[in-house]
């Protein structure tokens, strides 16, 4: 078998793959997300994926949280519309908002679903039973990724494109193996989850590696240890949805939307320092990485 092209994702790709923004554009033409986030505890994760997704260019966005932590997310949040979805009482999601998410993909371009959901037991339910009937583009991560463990091959039913992205730990639960297994072979981790479901794979950490359905590999060389920090992924996977809502395809926008995220960690560590970093930092510094790039 001949190895698959590796590269390394440069500033000129990126800037080569970026959407424009035409002087009689309106916000339907960079794309509407919906973000399936939240559960009590963590609200915080739904807030970033949302917000970062504005930082990196969408048109709309909205944030749907389990009800009980709506008005919260009202308080939160200005730029980003929010929209309730059926809680079990406890403040996660219940298997009943099935239906009411596949009605707000209606008009959506992008599904970003998974940052801080929880396991719970009827958030695992939900995330299998949706995925079928998902026909849009969908990032999926943290809790949609944790909720497929040992049973990847429901990525497969979604009837679209789609872009997971697992840190080690999550990656290792989707395989079947420890986080240490993961990281003994990054490529070849990434690789696999991607040539099994048919999916782009970015797997997290420091060196992101992006395995693309058609066999491309970019390793992300922008980052610094100082993005390991609370939500820092969280933000990733709005930048990822954002890319894609205006218009780049899949597998690009993972690994551009790697490069902009670690580049805005940089330039965020340059002013904070690394050991000061938080994620909201990150997002605040996408606006300067993506005007370095543009
Ligand atoms: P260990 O044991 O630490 O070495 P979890 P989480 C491993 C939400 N958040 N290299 C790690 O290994 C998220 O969105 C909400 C190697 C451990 O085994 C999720 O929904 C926030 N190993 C939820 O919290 C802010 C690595 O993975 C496991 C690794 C839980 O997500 C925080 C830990 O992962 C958070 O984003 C690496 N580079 N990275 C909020 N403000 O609302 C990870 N591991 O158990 O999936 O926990 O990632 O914190
Ligand atoms: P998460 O664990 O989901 O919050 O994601 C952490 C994010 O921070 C990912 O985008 C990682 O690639 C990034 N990150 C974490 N540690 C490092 C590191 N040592 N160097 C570069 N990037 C990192
Ligand atoms: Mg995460």
């Amino acid at each position: 078998k001949i190895a698959p092209p590796r590269f390394i994702t440069t500033a000129e790709l990126v800037r080569e793959w970026l959407p424009s923004r035409p002087s009689l554009a309106h916000k339907g033409d960079f794309g509407r997300v919906l973000v399936v986030a939240g559960s009590r505890g963590m609200t915080g994760a739904a807030c970033l994926t949302g917000e970062s997704a504005l930082r990196a260019g969408a048109g709309l966005v909205t944030v749907a949280v389990p009800e009980t932590l709506h008005e919260i997310m009202e308080e939160k949040l200005t730029e980003v519309m929010t929209s309730p979805l059926p809680d079990t009482g406890k403040g996660s999601l219940s298997r009943g908002a099935r239906q009411r998410i596949l009605s707000l993909l209606e008009n959506t371009d992008v599904l970003a679903i998974g940052p801080g959901l929880s396991q719970a037991g009827e958030v695992v339910t939900l995330v299998r039973e949706l995925l079928p009937h998902v026909r849009i583009p969908c990032v999926l991560d943290a809790d949609a990724l944790n909720a497929l463990a040992g049973s990847g091959d429901i990525l497969r039913k979604v009837q679209a494109p789609v872009v997971i992205t697992p840190h080690p730990g999550e990656m290792g639960r989707l395989l079947g193996v420890s986080p240490k297994e993961i990281q003994k072979d990054r490529i070849a981790a990434a690789v696999q989850a991607s040539e099994k479901w048919g999916v782009t794979a970015l797997l997290k950490g420091a060196r992101t590696v992006i395995a693309a359905p058609d066999g491309a590999i970019f390793i992300n060389p922008t980052g610094n240890p100082g993005m390991a920090t609370a939500g820092s992924g969280d933000v990733l996977t709005g930048v990822v949805a954002a890319l894609i809502a205006q218009g780049m395809e899949t597998a690009r926008a993972a690994a551009a939307g790697a490069y902009i995220h670690g580049l805005a960690g940089d330039l965020a560590a340059g002013e904070k320092g690394m050991m000061g970093l938080v994620a909201g930092d990150i997002m605040s510094a996408l606006p300067a990485a993506t005007r370095e790039l543009v």
